[in-house]
C-alpha cells in the first residue's frame, strides 16, 4: 500500500518507517510512505500556511489554497481515498482498519492549529477518522497509528501467516495471557496446561481466557454478541471459577 501523507511535519511522519513492522514492510516494498508539506505549496515569501479565523477567536486556521494545491498534486499520483484525521471523525476500530487495509492506496491529511478551512473538508475529504476521544496537537499521530495498524495486516508483512489472525480483536475478543521462560518468577508460575503438550487443551484454555478476560475487562464487547454454544460453556466455566476465587479472596 502506498500512503501519501500531507503534513507540516514530514520528517516526523516519515520516521514511522524507521522501526519495527512498518520498517520491514517498507523494506519488502509492501508499504511506502510519501510525505507532502503544504508549506511547499504556499505562494508568499514567508511560506505562510495559516491565517486568522473568520469570526475571531484564539489561534489560527490552516489556509485552503496550499492544502488544495498539495492535495491535487498528490491525487495525480495516488487515486486512493483521502482521509482526514480529526477528533470529529468516526472512531477507528480493528474492523475499520481491516476495511482500509483492503484499499490499494490512501491519502492521509493532517491538520494543525485550530483546524483546517472547512471548505477543504467539503471539497476533498472522503472520510474522517478519529483514533480516540482526546485532542492532539495535530493529526500526525493519528496518521502514524493508521499506517502502523494497516501495514501489519498486509499480506506478507508479518512473519508467519496467522499471527495477525491471532491478534487481540481479530475475532472481537481480548487476547489471552502469554508466558515465556523461566517457569517461576517471584513465586508466580506458568499455568500447567501450557506445559502439558496437549494442543487441544491449550487451545481450549486460551479461548476460555480470551472470553473470560473480555467479560471481566470489556463486557461492552460481548454485549451484542451471541456466543457459539462451546464458547458459552467456556465462559460459564470461567465465570464460575472467577466467582469461587473471589469468594475465597473475601474469606
Ligand atoms: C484546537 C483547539 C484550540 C482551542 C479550542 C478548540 C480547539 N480545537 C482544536 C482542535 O481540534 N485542533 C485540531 C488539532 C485541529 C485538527 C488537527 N488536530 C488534531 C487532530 N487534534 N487531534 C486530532 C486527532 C486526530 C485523530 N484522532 C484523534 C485526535
Amino acid at each position: 500500500m502506498r500512503f501519501d501523507v500531507i503534513t507540516l511535519f514530514p520528517g516526523w511522519v516519515a520516521s514511522v518507517t524507521e522501526n519495527g513492522v512498518v520498517r520491514r514492510a517498507s523494506e519488502k516494498g509492501l508499504v511506502s510512505v510519501e510525505c507532502i508539506n503544504p508549506r511547499d505549496y504556499s505562494t508568499d515569501v514567508h511560506r505562510t500556511v495559516d491565517d486568522r479565523p473568520y469570526g475571531g477567536g484564539p489561534g489560527m486556521v490552516m489556509k485552503a489554497d496550499c492544502l488544495l494545491a498539495a492535495i491535487r498534486d498528490v491525487r495525480s499520483v495516488n487515486e486512493g481515498k483521502l482521509i482526514y484525521l480529526s477528533p470529529q471523525g468516526q472512531q477507528l476500530s480493528q474492523d475499520k482498519v481491516k476495511e482500509l487495509a483492503a484499499e490499494k492506496n490512501l491519502i492521509l491529511l493532517c491538520g494543525r492549529y485550530e483546524g483546517i478551512d472547512e471548505r477543504v473538508i467539503k471539497l476533498e475529504v472522503d472520510a474522517e477518522y478519529s483514533i480516540g476521544d482526546y485532542v492532539l496537537s495535530g493529526g500526525e499521530l493519528g496518521a502514524m497509528v493508521l499506517i502502523d495498524s494497516i501495514s501489519r495486516l498486509l499480506p506478507g508483512v508479518l512473519g508467519h501467516d496467522g499471527s495477525a489472525e491471532q491478534d487481540s480483536f481479530s475475532d472481537g475478543l481480548l487476547d489471552c495471557p502469554h508466558y515465556t521462560r523461566p517457569e517461576t518468577i517471584e513465586g508466580q508460575v506458568v499455568p500447567a496446561v501450557l506445559k502439558s503438550g496437549d494442543h487441544a487443551a491449550i487451545a481450549k484454555w486460551r479461548r476460555k481466557q480470551a472470553l473470560g478476560i473480555t467479560w471481566v475487562k470489556r463486557p461492552d464487547l460481548l454485549e451484542h454478541r451471541i456466543l457459539q454454544p462451546a464458547d458459552q460453556t467456556l465462559l460459564d466455566e470461567y465465570r464460575q471459577e472467577y466467582k469461587v476465587s473471589s469468594e475465597v479472596d473475601h474469606e
